[in-house]
């Protein structure tokens, strides 16, 4: 494994870490929040492991000031961080904004600014409104003139002191995972469904950013795609074609649109055999394709692994899977450890796509290791994790790539999601009873890396 080096990335590159509100914030019921569709998803039964949820998580809400500390500690320069909706607009619609929840987000901006450290704003990573899901959530077209009232509100209070917006995080986790799959909230199983949220998901994102320009005359805006480049796992042609669908579902039916390519022509034929794109004369209108390909400063893209795809017809459905490998590194996730894919995707986007700049706004990995007798904690294949994948970024730099901004993912061990607080990302060990912060080895290490 080679080392990085600071050397090998431009001056004014970005180094940072990132959380999201839900998964670190707690308070959920506090100061006017509304509810959210995690909140309700936590609520039912079976959904997350452990029954867990997000009440308290990481205490954040009222511990912002420590945790600010700790990033200043760690030479952090910029902290990306997501605004919870429901803390703004309690039902995703009302009029007026609670104000307690836009002051919030002021002290934390403010102790940021204070403390050095540029702040750059997610608008959405997932706490939607329960009220809105009532209404149909991301299937019902009028959530794009919600979520545009929303920024607004956001980008006309925060946008004097925050340039760095970040529209909507992980469409593909979003629409598969809450709509298609339902392993995330809202949980509902339809592939038809999951292409329709993805419709306006994309759409709220194109017609957002104009929107943050308006008010934030120097801004730059991108939205973060989670993107996994694919590999077949042999010549056969079985297998090349399997690999093509794979990447077709997962990264070019985000990325195309937002690059102004309209949605990939083999996919459109691929789910109208199956039934699952029949009816988009209904809801693709006149001029959403360009509102969708509105020109933006950067893609975000969050990096965890690879997929290599292998043909497996199991089902009429799905002609790929993801094959295991035996031999390779894993995450406690089980996510192959793979940093020759980052330089990969990150070349592939500057020269197969044109990105004039990329921002890895997330990249991590989770191990459970744990303080041992002297409060240490030694994640040594965390920090192996990140020199690999700074490698790589290193390394597609020197070749050309327009990256220009790194996100370690996470600041905290946090509420995983479905997975609740079993999987551990943070550069901070934190302990949920106690909520007493370390950071861990990795952390330090970085810390030496970037200052
Ligand atoms: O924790 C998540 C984050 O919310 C979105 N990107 C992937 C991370 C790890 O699963």
């Amino acid at each position: 494994m080679t080392t990085p080096h600071l050397s090998q990335f431009p001056t004014g590159f970005t180094w940072g870490v990132a959380t999201s509100s839900f998964q670190i914030e707690g308070s959920t019921f506090v100061d006017g929040r509304g509810e959210s569709i995690w909140d309700r998803f936590c609520a039912t039964e079976g959904k997350v492991k452990n029954g867990d949820h997000g009440e308290i998580a990481c205490d954040h809400y009222n511990r912002f000031a420590e945790d600010i500390a700790l990033m200043k500690s760690l030479g952090v320069k910029a902290y990306r961080f997501s605004i919870a909706w429901p803390r703004i607009l309690p039902s995703g619609s009302e009029t007026e904004p609670v104000e307690a929840g836009l002051a919030f987000y002021d002290r934390l901006v403010d102790a940021l600014l204070e403390a050095g450290i540029e702040p750059w704003v997610t608008l959405y990573h997932w706490d939607l409104p329960q009220a809105l899901q009532d209404e149909g959530g991301w299937l019902n077209r009028r959530i794009v003139e919600r979520f545009v009232h929303y920024t607004e509100i956001v980008a006309k209070r925060l946008g004097d002191r925050v340039k760095h917006w970040i529209t909507i995080n992980e469409p593909w986790v979003i629409c598969h995972l809450g709509y298609g799959v339902g392993e995330h909230a809202p949980g509902l199983k339809s592939i038809r469904h999951s292409l329709l949220a993805a419709h306006h998901v994309l759409l709220a994102h194109g017609a957002a950013v104009p929107v943050i320009r308006r008010h934030v005359s120097d801004a730059k805006v991108g939205i973060t795609l989670n993107l996994c480049p694919s590999e077949p796992a042999s010549e056969s042609p079985w297998d090349i074609e399997a690999n093509r669908s794979f990447d077709g579902f997962f990264n070019r039916w985000y990325l195309d649109p937002i690059f102004g390519r309209d949605y990939p022509a083999d996919m459109v034929q691929e789910y109208t055999e199956r039934g699952d794109f029949v009816d988009h004369a209904t809801w693709i209108e006149e001029g959403d394709m360009e509102t969708i390909a509105v020109e933006t400063d950067f893609l975000g893209i969050n990096y965890y692994s690879r997929a290599v795809i292998r043909s497996d017809k199991v089902s009429e459905e799905e002609n790929w899977e993801r094959t295991v490998f035996d031999d390779g590194p894993r995450t406690a996730f089980n996510w192959e450890v793979h940093a020759p894919s980052l330089e990969r995707l990150l070349l592939r986007l500057t020269n197969d796509y044109g990105a004039k700049a990329i921002v890895v706004t997330e990249n991590g990995a989770s191990y459970p290791t744990a303080p041992d007798a002297n409060g240490v904690v030694a994640d040594v294949e965390r920090q192996a994790y990140f020199e690999q994948h700074l490698s790589a970024c290193a390394s597609a730099i020197a070749k050309g790539a327009t990256l220009t901004g790194y996100f370690a993912w996470s600041l905290l061990d946090n509420f995983e999601w479905a997975e609740g607080y079993e999987q551990r990302f943070g550069l901070v060990w934190v302990d949920f009873d106690t909520q007493q912060r370390i950071p861990k080895q990795s952390a330090l290490w970085l810390r030496d890396f970037w200052s």
